[in-house]
């Protein structure tokens, strides 16, 4: 039973414990509650107390008169405005960290990339020659903060775009201002009695998206790389067995790691090891789940135990002192699911406040000792802990490809640059590129859409990049590691994939990450031979389990970027037929991508392969064939394994070895 709501062993085998012990997950809950089938299909609308107005037949009218295309659409861009307010806000926190730090009131945040924070500096318009790294800092921090309020003219960041691009935006008359004012402006234009024609308020959704993925979250990403590091690559491990039977556990989760980067820390001090130790554990052992786990594994390797659906599944071990959150996608179950166990939920966030949890207010001006407040209490917790049953899985993963080390392992040192990425596209070696992102949904099978697309996409070697709850469940069935690619990967993906050590699928981070996927789009379109433009390159966009209002804003300005992006799911604005298709047609004419919702993942791979084939065609490359590559690298070698078995390559490996050493 468990296994049909998930592909995750260790969340399988919990469940069935949860569900032989009564305990509520989400997984249950869905199974009991359906969905409201007029909400699910954007058909609901209670904008105002005259409702809720259900409309529900062809040509029906709310009280006000308003038609259904106009509910659908106003409740999709209100999806949007929520989403990118959570990212934006983030990104906003980050810069008031920064501030902090440059005017040495959070002592405990130092600059750790300098080279980025001078890159930024350049995009920002602030100085940078004979100035001290702080004062260049504090700029920088003002001038993002900035950003949000800009109230005439353009986002700074949208310059990192293609200039094509740029243009088509001043053409639809999408360019946004500032983020704060894009979505004041869809929650003001969504408001009873304002803009009532789906066409303007559908392109006001996508000027809103845009501020997020080019402005609030480009900000957040940069912002974060100066703050603790830019990624590179190392190895790690995912999943629940990386939960400590002898250590105490301590979980953050959330997306800010602003808390979880100082929670790190605080379980490495020697006197907080000592302090464990002295309540009879054997250390302290840091893991996380969601995106602050994403930030975390990406720069410093701290194990992942889960994703979205994980969360209350992780708690039901009972190995888990504590857990510390922060902000998004934080079950409300939580905290009467901790009473059930030993476990401390702590809410750190003035944003994020659960009933039931224990309050600790985080405050970077004085970070490290609100985190050692927090990690103390997990200690203290240790002698509570009663039976625990923690599952064996453990996978492992490379994970920390931020764009520049992207650009850095195809090219090397000496010319580093994207040219190799469009040259592998070029000659067919990868027929494209692809963005697979975003959550779980307890409406689907836990990570089995993730897997499914990724490995269908990279078996047709396109090369796949991930973010957020889809990188983590994709690293849990092993598609992270460069083994992969022998196993899973395209014959040409493959050559790639052994000639520079990179799995057929990169781990780009958090989901406000996805800003890094922009920017190797635009510098793959300015790099030359795949056309002027994002919508040029053949690549598409996948979010195979959304839930959130977040994957939506990022859809939406994907899609603004020029990319057809994919959701595997019921369409929400499916009560509108004319909106359905404006979203996807009359968008991809007027800016180049397109949203589309297709349930059935089979065509959902079909589609995108056509549409990458398209792309190629459109711009003259040779036609995909994946009978051209593969006989180079360790392809030959494993097939002399598969077919003359195992002494016949040991001989030839032992030839090979032995004329290397001549
Ligand atoms: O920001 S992928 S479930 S954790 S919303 Fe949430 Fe979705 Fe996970 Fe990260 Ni993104």
């Amino acid at each position: 039973m468990a296994n049909e709501k998930t592909i995750d062993p260790a969340v399988a085998e919990m469940l069935e414990i949860a569900e032989a012990e009564g305990i509520s997950t989400a997984f249950s809950r869905a199974a009991k509650m359906k969905p409201c089938p007029i909400g699910h299909k954007g058909a609901c609308c209670k904008n105002c107390s005259m409702g809720p107005c259900r409309l529900t037949k062809e040509g029906q009218r709310g009280i006000c008169g308003a038609t259904i295309e106009t509910v659908a659409a106003r409740n999709l861009i209100r999806m949007i405005a929520g989403g990118a307010s959570a990212h934006s806000d983030h990104g906003r926190d980050m810069a008031l960290t920064l501030l902090a730090a440059a005017e040495g009131e959070a002592p405990d945040y130092q600059i750790r990339d300098v080279q980025k924070l001078l890159e930024v500096a350049q995009l920002l318009g602030v100085k940078t020659e004979s100035r001290e790294t702080m004062e260049i800092a504090k700029e920088v921090a003002e001038a993002a903060l900035g950003e949000f309020g800009r109230q005439q003219g353009e986002i700074l960041y949208l310059r990192r775009a293609p200039n094509k691009r740029q243009e088509i935006w001043r053409k639809a008359g999408i360019i946004p201002r500032g983020i704060d004012r894009e979505v004041v402006d869809v929650m003001h234009r969504t408001h009873v009695g304002n803009d009532q024609w789906y066409d303007s308020l559908l392109m006001a959704g996508l000027r809103t998206a845009l501020a997020d993925g080019w402005g609030g979250s480009m900000l957040s990403t940069d912002i974060t790389d100066i703050l603790f590091g830019s990624p590179v690559p190392l190895t790690a491990n995912v999943n629940m067995g990386m939960l400590s039977e002898d250590e105490v556990n301590i979980v953050i989760h959330g997306h800010e790691p602003v808390l979880s980067e100082m929670i790190l820390v605080a379980v490495n001090d020697p006197e907080m090891i000592e302090y464990a130790k002295s309540k009879g554990a054997k250390g302290i052992r840091l893991t996380g789940i969601c995106c602050t786990a994403n930030e975390t594994l990406m720069r410093q390797g701290v194990p992942t135990i889960g994703n979205f659906l994980s969360q209350e599944l992780a708690i039901v071990t009972g190995a888990i002192e504590l857990m510390v959150v922060d902000i998004q996608c934080i079950m409300q179950a939580l905290a009467p699911l901790c009473d059930q166990f030993h476990t401390i939920l702590v809410t750190t966030s003035p944003k994020a406040h659960i009933e039931g949890a224990t309050h600790v207010e985080f405050d970077e001006h004085r970070a490290l000792e609100i985190a050692k407040k927090i990690v103390k209490m997990g200690i203290d917790n240790f002698p509570n802990r009663k039976e625990t049953h923690i599952p064996k899985e453990i996978n492992h993963l490379v994970a920390g490809f931020s764009h520049e080390y992207i650009n850095y392992a195809l090219g090397g040192f000496y010319r580093g640059s994207f040219r190799p990425l469009n040259d592998a596209v070029i000659q067919g070696r990868l027929r494209g590129v692809a963005g697979v992102v975003g959550c779980n949904n307890a409406r689907t099978r836990h990570d089995y859409s993730h897997e499914y697309i990724t490995r269908e996409l990279i078996k047709n070697d396109v090369l796949v990049v991930m973010t957020g709850c889809g990188a983590i469940a994709c690293a849990k069935c092993g598609l992270l590691s460069p083994q992969a690619a022998l196993e899973y990967a395209g014959p040409g993906l493959r050559e790639i994939c052994e000639t520079t050590g990179i799995p057929p699928v990169l781990h780009m981070g958090s989901c406000v990450d996805n800003s890094r996927i922009l920017t190797v789009l635009s510098q793959m379109a300015t790099e030359g031979g795949l056309g002027e433009d994002i919508a040029d390159i053949p690549g598409v966009g996948f979010a195979p389990e959304w839930m959130s209002e977040k994957a939506i804003s990022i859809g939406c300005y994907f899609v603004g970027s020029g990319v057809y992006t994919i959701f595997c799911s019921e369409s929400p604005v499916a009560n509108s037929p004319i909106v359905n298709r404006f979203i996807s047609e009359e968008w991809e004419d007027r800016i180049g991508g397109k949203l589309e919702f297709i349930p059935d993942l089979k065509e959902a791979v079909q589609k995108a392969l056509e549409h990458i084939d398209k792309k190629r065609a459109a711009l003259g490359l040779v036609e995909y064939d994946p009978g051209r590559y593969g006989q180079s690298g360790d392809s030959l070698l494993l097939k002399l394994l598969e077919e003359q078995g195992e002494e016949a390559f040991n001989v030839y490996s032992a030839k090979i070895v032995g004329s290397a050493k001549s």
